[in-house]
């Protein structure tokens, strides 16, 4: 299939829409509503929530062209055996990882704040990657997924830009797939480090990536023919 070019920094990023996954990183409740985990640590979760429409726009795009939707989230099976009991302490927390909170057991499987929000719901037959750690990669079988499936660029969304979406663009860049972060698909808690999170993917010619906007894809992608329905 033809290249797609989609203005970026530092340059244009280039791929195949049959060898790309759009990665939409831990959208779930825990994270992005409030009364979740995010808003238990002290979070204003109103900046995440502003990532919701570019994705949703991002997905129904990638989906009408019938690319490839990765899904993840970070959390933990319910009798904590995968939770290192130093992530379990952090933070001294009242009410940490495991225990009940509003939305049912913190950043655990099967439990309402778990859920991806209703938004970004994953279509059947889209995989969604079950994560102890904040890189996606880590512990999960993403890799073996990617490759199976002949993907070699990521199309990167999600939360949070300097925690999960950083380890996961870090750890993809090793691994010698091309991922491109969409700056308004992606969020933090804190503007400042979501800032410099972008600079430093971009920066060096690209030492992790390449750092684009929603606009800018959508715009590349009216090239690309849609599947028939
Ligand atoms: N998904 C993800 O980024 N997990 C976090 O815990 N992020 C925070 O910024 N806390």
């Amino acid at each position: 299939m033809a290249r797609v070019s989609v203005p970026a920094e530092p340059y244009a990023f280039e791929f195949d829409p049959a060898a790309t996954a759009l990665l939409v990183i831990d959208m779930q409740r825990d994270f992005v509503e409030p009364g979740g985990f995010g808003e238990m640590l002290g979070n204003d979760v109103s900046s995440l929530r502003r990532a919701i429409a570019p994705t949703r726009r991002v997905l129904d795009a990638v989906r009408a062209r019938g690319m490839m939707v990765i899904h993840t989230r970070e959390g933990h099976r319910p009798d904590l055996s995968d939770l290192p009991p130093t992530k379990k302490a952090r933070g001294r927390l009242a009410c940490g990882i495991g225990d009940v909170g509003p939305m049912g057991r913190v950043l655990i499987r099967g439990e309402p704040g778990h859920e991806i929000v209703p938004e970004l719901a994953p279509a059947p037959g889209e995989p969604v990657v079950d994560k102890p750690g904040k890189g996606a990669f880590y512990a999960t079988d993403l890799e073996l997924i990617l490759r199976e499936r002949g993907v070699r660029s990521l199309i990167v969304t999600g939360v949070t830009t300097e925690v999960c979406v950083h380890t996961t663009v870090r750890e993809a860049n090793d691994r010698g797939f091309e991922c491109l972060v969409l700056a308004d698909c992606v969020a933090s808690y804190f503007p400042e480090f979501h800032d410099a999170a972008l600079k430093m993917i971009k920066a060096q010619g690209g030492i992790f990536g390449w750092v684009s906007t929603s606009e800018a894809l959508l715009g590349a992608l009216q090239g690309v023919q849609r599947k028939a329905s």
